[in-house]
């Protein structure tokens, strides 16, 4: 039987803004499978977006949903995440929200391993505000702002997120829908910060400008591209040049920053109690 993805939708607020072949809506879809998969309740789950196409999402999805200021969801997830940890906190951002106007917020959630997953929608370009070039734009490549190419360095936000203390990082493609559901579940299960980069396809600022005819040569490059972790550790350096790798790249276990904060805050209590018992 097909999967209904309307009940997981404001089903009045469609049809959605986004482009025919935008690869915002494959991404939604598979994070709406990896909810239904581990069962969330709506009531216990916030989706949480900065400002973009990507950020759309939480219009459209019939959760307890904040549409937030560009660069900012990361704050008020670690916000809502602090006051009541019992909640599934998701977060969706472009790179444009996460890496340029949210940078500084994004390194800083990845060095707390507070239970939130992120979800990068990394489209190569802001695409709500007409194709300007954000810092994941390849070097080489066209944009509104580079009319005559890209010189800056891009930024590999996987690489982004470990080296700043993300405690799960996982990247994968809108082309490979089966290893995207399962590295988004995997990082929902994980307790602390969890950043999925998901490449998706922009085809009418990012494509356009590239050569890519079709949303589906989009896909089409994130299949020849993309490497599985496992193969590209006995790879060489030049044979990976202009390829990135998917699959879960990074794993491990610290102290989650809720329990953190509440087994401080409760002993700061009792201590509180103590000293006023001696007193009384
Ligand atoms: C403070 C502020 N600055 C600038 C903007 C304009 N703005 C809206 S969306 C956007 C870029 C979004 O790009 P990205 O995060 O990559 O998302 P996409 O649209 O590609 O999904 C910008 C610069 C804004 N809304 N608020
Ligand atoms: S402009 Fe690009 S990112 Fe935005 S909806 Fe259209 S295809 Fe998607």
């Amino acid at each position: 039987m097909a999967f209904d993805y309307s009940k997981y939708l404001r089903n009045d607020k469609m049809p959605h803004i986004w482009c025919p072949g935008c690869g915002n809506g494959i991404a939604m879809k598979s994070l709406i499978r990896a909810i239904d998969a581990l069962g969330y309740k709506k009531e216990e789950t916030v989706i949480i977006s900065g400002i973009g196409c990507s950020g759309r999402i939480s219009g459209y999805l019939d959760f307890n949903t904040l549409h937030t200021t560009h660069g900012r969801p990361l704050t008020f997830a670690t916000g809502i995440k602090l006051a009541n940890p019992k909640l599934n906190v998701i977060v969706v951002s472009g790179d444009g929200d996460c890496a340029a106007i949210g940078g500084n917020h994004f390194i800083h959630a990845c060095r707390r391993n507070i239970d939130i997953t992120l979800i990068i929608f990394n489209n190569y370009i802001y695409g709500m505000t007409g194709g300007q070039h954000s810092p994941t734009t390849p070097s080489g490549s066209y944009s509104t702002t580079t009319p005559h190419r890209n010189i800056d360095p891009q930024f590999d936000l996987s690489k982004l997120a470990i080296g700043a203390g993300a405690t799960f990082v996982a990247r994968e493609t809108t082309y490979n829908i089966f290893a995207l559901d399962k590295v988004v579940i995997e990082a929902f299960k994980h307790k602390g910060f969890s950043v999925v980069e998901v490449m998706v396809g922009c085809p009418i600022y990012y494509g356009r400008k590239n050569g890519f005819k079709s949303a589906f040569s989009l896909l089409d490059w994130q299949r020849k591209n993309a490497i599985r972790m496992e193969r590209a550790q006995s790879m060489k350096p030049e044979e990976l040049e202009g390829k990135f790798t998917t699959g879960i790249l990074h794993r491990r276990e610290v102290p989650e920053y809720t329990q953190l904060y509440y087994t401080l805050t409760e002993s700061f209590e009792k201590s509180v109690d103590k000293v006023s018992m001696e007193r009384e």
